[in-house]
């Protein structure tokens, strides 16, 4: 059941576009070392290794090209492979000679980088090969491999060419001899999952059904016993081939506490957590497992009902880049990693590959509209690794435990996982559009498409124009309709009075539109402004609103609401408005009545007073798209507002 499908929207068009001009060259030349910038840490740590990337460097020297060491984190190699998976998608948006070039020459490296017997992780090759294989609790060497399959995959997609599949599958066939369950392998999977959603890919493109076997082993055998990487180590110590003593590994942070099936609640490092129950989901899917389907429903279910950032954010502490508990969900120590939202769009995707449930495509444009885009600068050349919810550069600069809240984005990390991450998922989005079930189509996300969906044996035509300026309209046209055909289009939670220019009936968060021939239909509908309130246990957000209108989430900025933005109170559901500004673009903000609480004379030098009595100004509020802020200045910023009782 093939389908094809190509976003035409402006607004995703000026995110591709600033991919291919300015993201991939400029990662290109920081992964070269050729970029003059500074590279940060992503928090105060003496350990980051930030002076340079070192990524070509270090497969130059495992291909023998070069001589020196490997210098960078253990899975250096994924920023290579995530940017080679961006250009390929690039590519595959628009064709050029010169990303073709470039992406040529990089395949060559990798494809000499490899070993014969298809191993490939530089810093093992280069600096200890005694120890390949033998400290998965943080080698990393298979989430490497995932990422060079997921490079492989969109690299074949792409340019028809092969080349690197064939490392691919060169790398899962060393893989299988050294893993599974048989006497003398390794029983256990890597500390960071990535390979189990990889394989899945590889199967997509090779039939293969082997690699699907291999993924659902490894989600299996995760957990199985909790030991593992601890006697892995010790048996490297006792064998001469590393020095003790024994390292504190904590399998909580690994999801290696209990076998998956066993693990009731989203714990530990927040994107190994949603990229293996993205996993999950698609094995479920595939072989239609409902044990396992039911096992990452209870993890999305953990995630989405008590520890999900309004902002499509996850992971609530830094340490361990972890979920914390439930409704524990602080706005300016949290963590919300780019990665981990990008995670969670996967999972989203994967779970309605499972089947169609509205809640599952809202988490797809959440994540999408405001976490994963904030973490990029429109200038393609600065990122965030960490989204916060609430900013004060000060408390950045000076809180050691805000020091991974960045004000402004930086040029590149240390650990660089996010910058290229970013650059694959915009890049192919029009994965995340449409979904086919039971020979029905369901359109998820609002935004232009074209696309061609192979129902029943034949070719379906869709094009999707939508508008939302002040009211919403979705204009949809069928052609290709030989019999009666369904398709469903997602009534986002954010829409209201919806009105349709054809018979349609509203099922689950769809309006199921059925056609007998070629047709089209108009949705209109309101916009309103949302005012969320959160879950009156998490402590944050107590007496605050924060606001939605479509797809956005909206934020204060210092440089449009002057400072100490927590002094701050909302009189009234601010009006949306159109504003243009140079930096940003044109988008619709939303402005709205305040007040501003007076420091007034009473206070002279006291820190604190007994019936210190309150005195306001009124103030103009005005609210930007979340992910579009620290674009023009470094300042405060706010998700979450104080909003005046009884409002
Ligand atoms: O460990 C590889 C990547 O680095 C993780 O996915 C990120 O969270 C960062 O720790
Ligand atoms: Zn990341």
């Amino acid at each position: 059941m093939s389908v094809d499908v190509t976003i035409t929207d402006a607004f995703w068009e000026r995110y591709t576009k600033i991919i291919r001009n300015e993201m991939i060259p400029f990662q290109w030349d920081v992964l070269h070392d050729k970029a003059d910038i500074v590279i940060d840490k992503e928090r105060d740590a003496d350990y980051i290794p930030s002076e340079k990337s070192h990524a070509i460097e270090n497969l130059k020297i495992a291909a023998g090209k070069k001589e020196g060491h490997h210098y960078g984190w253990l899975f250096q190699d994924s920023d290579v492979y995530k940017w080679l998976e961006s250009a390929a998608n690039s590519y595959a948006l628009n064709p050029d000679a010169e990303l073709l070039d470039m992406m040529d020459e990089v395949v060559s490296l990798i494809v000499d980088a490899q070993e014969d017997d298809g191993y490939l992780s530089t810093y093992y090759q280069i600096e200890a090969p005694e120890l390949r294989f033998r400290r998965l609790f943080e080698s990393h060497e298979l989430y490497c491999a995932g990422h060079l399959i997921e490079a492989s995959v969109a690299h074949y997609k792409a340019t028809g060419s092969d080349k690197l599949i064939e490392v691919s599958e060169k790398f899962v066939k060393c893989i299988k001899e050294n893993f599974g369950s048989e006497e003398g392998k390794i029983n256990g999977a890597d500390g960071h999952q990535e390979i189990e959603l990889a394989l899945i890919k590889l199967y997509e493109v090779t039939g293969k059904k082997e690699y699907v076997d291999l993924s659902q082993w490894f989600l299996e055998i995760r957990g199985v016993d909790p030991d593992f990487y601890t006697k892995q180590v010790q048996e490297n110590i006792e064998k001469g081939l590393s020095e003790g003593p024994l390292p504190r590994i904590d399998t909580t942070y690994l999801q290696a506490h209990k076998p998956v099936f066993e693990q009731e609640e989203p714990v530990g490092h927040a994107v190994r957590l949603v990229y293996m129950a993205a996993a999950m989901a698609e094995v479920a899917s595939i072989h239609e497992d409902d044990n396992m389907f039911q096992a990452a429903q209870r993890l999305w279910n953990g995630i989405i009902k008590k520890r999900y950032y309004i902002t499509g954010g996850i992971g609530s502490t830094v340490h361990g880049e972890a979920f914390t508990f439930d409704y524990d969900l602080p706005n300016d120590t949290m963590y919300c990693e780019t990665c981990a939202s990008i995670g969670l769009l996967f999972f989203a995707r994967s779970m309605l590959n499972n089947h169609i449930d509205v809640e599952y495509a809202e988490v797809i444009e959440r994540t999408l509209y405001n976490t994963i885009i904030s973490g990029m600068a429109l200038d393609g050349k600065h990122f965030f690794y960490v989204n916060p919810l609430e900013v004060n550069p000060k408390a950045s600069r000076k809180d050691p435990g805000k020091s991974h809240v960045k004000p402004s984005r930086p040029s590149w990390f240390g650990c660089a996982c996010c910058p290229p991450n970013i650059a694959r998922t915009l890049t192919s989005l029009n994965n995340y559009v449409t979904s086919v079930k039971n020979n029905n189509i369901y359109i998820h996300l609002f935004t232009d498409f074209e696309g061609d969906f192979d129902i029943n044996g034949h070719s379906i035509h869709l094009s999707q124009i939508t508008e939302l300026k002040d009211l919403g309209r979705t204009t949809l046209a069928v052609e290709g309709v030989k019999e009666e055909t369904i398709i469903y289009i997602r009534l986002p939670e954010w829409g209201s009075s919806f009105s349709f220019s054809k018979e349609t009936t509203i099922k689950d968060g769809y309006a199921e539109y059925s056609i007998k021939e070629d047709d089209s239909l108009v949705i209109e509908f309101d916009i309103p402004v949302l005012m969320w309130e959160s879950h009156p246990l998490v402590r944050d957000n107590r007496g605050k609103v924060a606001l939605q209108r479509g797809p956005f989430v909206y934020c204060l900025e210092e440089e449009d609401n002057s400072s100490h933005l927590h002094l701050s109170t909302l009189l009234e559901k601010p009006k949306a408005q159109s504003i243009e500004d140079e930096k940003l673009g044109e988008f619709v903000g939303l402005k709205g009545k305040g007040k501003k609480l007076v420091i007034n004379q009473s206070w002279g030098n006291k820190l604190y007073q007994v019936d210190a009595k309150d005195t306001f100004e009124e103030i103009d509020l005005t609210f930007i798209p979340y992910h579009l802020w620290a674009n023009r200045s470094v300042g405060e910023m706010i998700v979450w507002v104080n909003r005046e009782e009884g409002m």
